[in-house]
């Protein structure tokens, strides 16, 4: 019944045909994205649905005075305002966050940043809830807002959190003053002082990244249904971790964890912003349970923009000690790092500050130590989102800035000053100063490769050039060449080393062959538009002989998906793709024994040919995995169960370590600050690479990002806390028509440890783009004096940088 494949076809031919590891293959979710059919939370709709909207507070820092629920009541259409009274007896004023802090669900007699969540006004439509939001009377006494995390410490500082007086434990340790959250430390102190005492050489930088924020096209929602009749809560949502909203919602409510089913259907970018737990989300499962209907609530642009998660905002202090040389002997970071009003950082539970401490970068630094403080001030928390690789983005920007200030003191050129420094390919795998065990690497070559590629040399020489113009008063223009060599940590992760909320972060695939040989395979990440649809089927393609075509990827149900961490830290692929392989594997192990049966001859007789088993050295003596699918359901050994189906859950047993070396080129007109990017080229090491048109998409993205984050993006306070740039009218969100010209290329050297050699890839570009624009930016001002200037390096930013070193009049 079932047609043989032409025996005619070669390995080759029949390999190019499943479409696995490898290949440029199309996107198969684009086929519903492109005719505008994807399913989006705000296409969530059920019968006799309501809609919550927040009022907010429009102070940074206030106490409530008063609320008069009835003057929002009276608009026609309004159901319910509930506050923060009516969460208490329910014991859901506060919400655990991912950080071993607390979070007000809604304001309890204080706000604590601008568009607080204070009131949730449940409505039969959207506008009715607007309305609502707007009659909503609240009586506020304006308190000092703090907004300066340098300051947060003073001893004259306001009291933020009320709900936090005394307590003098926090999550991660002592706390030493009421705005302090925690202060962590890595690396060796004293070795790292002994290094800076006899170095020839050291330079101290004090170095912002600014607040930004990922500010994704779909902005964050949910839609809880809880059924009184059967006590079963749905909750569909903008979740990047479904099985963690899952546990959370659990914990937080007491519903029984088998009652939650938690689905994130569609999503419309994530890049972080997705990974916490929202007021809003805890608000419409609160209001579907008082009122008995579905809830929805979708945030405009400026909630998001102004509440969600946002990025960074730390105040890093980076040094170096070095022989005169050149060589690096030395490491240290001090950061000041502002969490704003709540901890809500999403990083693992042992790292208060992610994997900041990767920050001595892709270099052989003998002793490093670094440590962080954590403050609240009056803005909205988050602070792990947006391409970071929690906080590899910090980490990476840190010493890449901190090498070419290095270059600059030495009077050394910032590429030979890296060459000097790189970790070498006999040293891997590589113990950092931190402790990290990189993986694998071969970054000389990655490196001349990049040199090459862009020819440097030439490079410096136009450079020079147009600095003796520039100073012959013959030309006007400087140029700036941007290098940037970074490391990754991602794959969290390591039980030993990674979870959340006491759960480990493995993460998982089922697979489900079905008589005909198509499959559907659930892995327990979520796509937020990295394609994994496409990947997944080409790795089980690969794995099992089934065709990348007939096999289902299913994400983000978690009635249906096996328990899974999510997808965030560029974890997907090294964590549940490892498990995807592995479950195939199991797949292919039972059925090598169907075939062992139809074949009549022992397994150990049978080598693995693309699609299916042969017996050994008789190529046409073969069984397809179809034809196996096929009888795994009608014809087995005696005594095997049916079927053909295997699971995975995946603990890898340390992170992945990709890498890259970026150069960026650009021109300054020096008296109007506008800047042109020349060139930009990517040189990305991901190891396997599973789909490099997906690697290409997602490098162009997170280059695109980096770009966004270097030169434009900011999230910016006024002295009384109001936020400036909430909205897409201030907030730079590059187009086609800012957006530079990207070259991209790579080397592959796979990961030894992962079972296809594949590392994450998916923040890589924005990790390493950064500092790639920012030091071209110093750069093109190095041989005028200048030291360093801050991002975002804007137009009138760097117009007055070049003001302030007297270039212009
Ligand atoms: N891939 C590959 N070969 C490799 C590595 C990855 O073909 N060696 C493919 C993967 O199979 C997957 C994609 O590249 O289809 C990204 O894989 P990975 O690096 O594992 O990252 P994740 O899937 O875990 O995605 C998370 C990462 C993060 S943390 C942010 S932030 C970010 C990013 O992805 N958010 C994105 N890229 C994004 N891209 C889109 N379109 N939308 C987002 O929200
Ligand atoms: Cu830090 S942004 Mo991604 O890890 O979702």
């Amino acid at each position: 019944t079932i047609s043989e494949p032409s025996q005619s076809e070669t390995s080759a031919e029949r390999s190019q045909k499943l479409e696995g590891i490898g290949c440029k293959r199309k996107r198969v979710e684009d086929i519903r994205f492109t005719q505008g059919h994807g399913n989006y939370v705000d296409d969530v709709k059920l019968p006799g649905m309501l809609f919550g909207d927040f009022a907010r507070s429009p102070y940074a820092h206030a106490r409530i005075k008063h609320i008069n629920k009835e003057s929002a009541l009276k608009v026609p259409g309004v159901l319910a305002v509930l506050t923060a009274e009516d969460l208490i007896p329910l014991n859901l004023h506060y919400m655990p966050t991912l950080a071993g802090d607390v979070q007000a669900v809604l304001a309890h007699e204080k706000v604590l940043f601008q568009n607080q969540e204070v009131a949730f006004i449940v409505a039969r439509d959207r506008y009715a809830a607007a309305d609502g939001v707007e009659a909503l009377e609240v009586e506020y006494e304006e308190l000092e807002p703090l907004l300066n995390a340098l300051k947060a410490l003073d001893d004259d500082a306001p009291v933020l959190r009320d709900d936090l007086a005394g307590k003098t434990e926090g999550a991660h340790g002592p706390r030493e003053h009421h705005n302090h959250i925690f202060t962590w430390s890595a690396g060796d102190e004293a070795a790292t002082q002994e290094a800076f005492d006899k170095a020839d050489v050291v330079i101290e930088e004090y170095l912002a990244h600014p607040r930004v924020h990922p500010c994704p096209l779909e902005t964050c929602g949910s839609v809880a249904d809880m059924n009184p009749i059967t006590g079963q809560l749905t909750l569909w949502g903008t979740f990047q971790a479904p099985h963690v909203v899952r546990t959370v919602a659990a914990l937080i409510t007491n519903i029984p964890e088998h009652k939650i089913r938690v689905i994130s259907p569609d999503i419309g970018g994530g890049f972080g912003n997705k990974v916490g737990v929202y007021p809003g989300y805890v608000m419409s499962v609160v209001a579907s349970i008082v009122l008995k209907k579905p809830v929805k609530w979708i945030e405009d642009r400026m909630e998001n923009l102004s509440t969600t998660a946002f990025a960074r905002d730390y105040h890093i202090t980076a040094e170096l000690a070095a022989t005169k040389e050149g060589k690096v002997i030395g490491m240290r970071s001090h950061v000041f790092a502002d969490h704003g009003a709540f901890d809500a950082c999403a990083d693992p539970s042992k790292y208060p500050a992610g994997m900041y401490h990767i920050c001595t970068g892709s270099y052989d630094i003998p002793t490093a130590f670094c440590s962080v403080k954590g403050v609240y001030t009056n803005k909205a928390p988050g602070g792990v989102s947006y391409r970071c690789s929690f906080r590899v983005t910090e980490a990476v920007y840190t010493i890449e800035r901190a090498m070419d200030l290095l270059a600059q003191k030495l009077d050394m050129d910032p590429a030979e000053l890296r060459q000097k420094n790189l970790i070498q390919p006999e040293q891997f795998p590589y113990t950092s100063a931190f402790g990290w065990e990189y993986d694998s690497g071969d970054y000389p070559t990655a490196m001349a490769k990049t040199l090459e590629a862009v020819d440097y040399k030439k490079l410096r020489q136009q450079q020079a050039q147009m600095v003796e113009d520039f100073k012959a008063g013959t030309s006007r223009e400087i140029m700036g060449v941007g290098l940037s060599f970074f490391t990754e940590v991602v794959g969290a992760g390591p039980s030993k080393n990674c979870d959340i909320l006491g759960i480990n972060m493995f993460d998982s695939c089922e697979i489900r062959v079905h008589p005909t040989g198509a499959a559907i395979a659930r892995l327990g990440v979520k796509s937020q538009g990295q394609g994994h649809e496409t990947t997944f089927a080409q790795i089980l393609a690969s794995e099992t002989g089934l065709p990348a075509d007939m096999i289902t990827i299913e994400e983000g149900d978690t009635d249906t998906a096996p328990y899974g961490l999510g997808t965030y830290g560029s974890r997907s692929t090294p964590v549940a793709g490892a498990a995807a392989a592995r479950a195939g594997r199991k797949i292919k192990h039972k059925a090598q024994l169907i075939a062992s049966h139809l074949l009549e001859v022992h397994h150990d007789d049978l080598e693995w040919d693309v699609d299916g088993f042969a017996i050994k050295g008789m190529p046409d003596k073969r069984r397809s995995m179809k034809e196996i699918a096929w009888a795994a359901y009608n014809n087995l050994p005696k005594g095997m169960e049916p079927g053909l189906e295997a699971v995975d859950y995946y603990d890898p047993p340390n992170f992945t370590f990709p890498y890259g070396a970026y150069l960026c080129v650009l021109r300054i007109d020096v008296d109007t600050g506008v800047y042109s990017v020349d060139r930009f080229y990517a040189l990305d090491d991901c190891g396997t690479r599973i789909n490099p048109m997906i690697i290409e998409g997602q490098i162009h993205g997170g280059l695109t990002e980096a770009f966004a984050v270097a030169m434009g993006q900011l999230i910016d306070f006024d002295e009384t806390g109001n936020i400036l740039g909430a909205s897409l009218m201030d907030f730079f969100l590059p187009t086609a028509v800012e957006t530079p010209k990207w070259e991209t290329d790579h080397t592959e050297v796979p990961s030894p440890h992962h079972p296809i050699g594949a590392k994450g890839v998916g923040e890589s570009p924005h990790v390493g783009g950064v500092p790639a624009f920012s030091n071209a930016v110093n750069d093109a001002f190095r041989a005028f004096g200048g030291v360093h200037t801050h991002m975002p390096h804007t137009h009138s930013n760097i117009w007055n940088y070049a003001r302030s070193l007297g270039m212009i009049d």
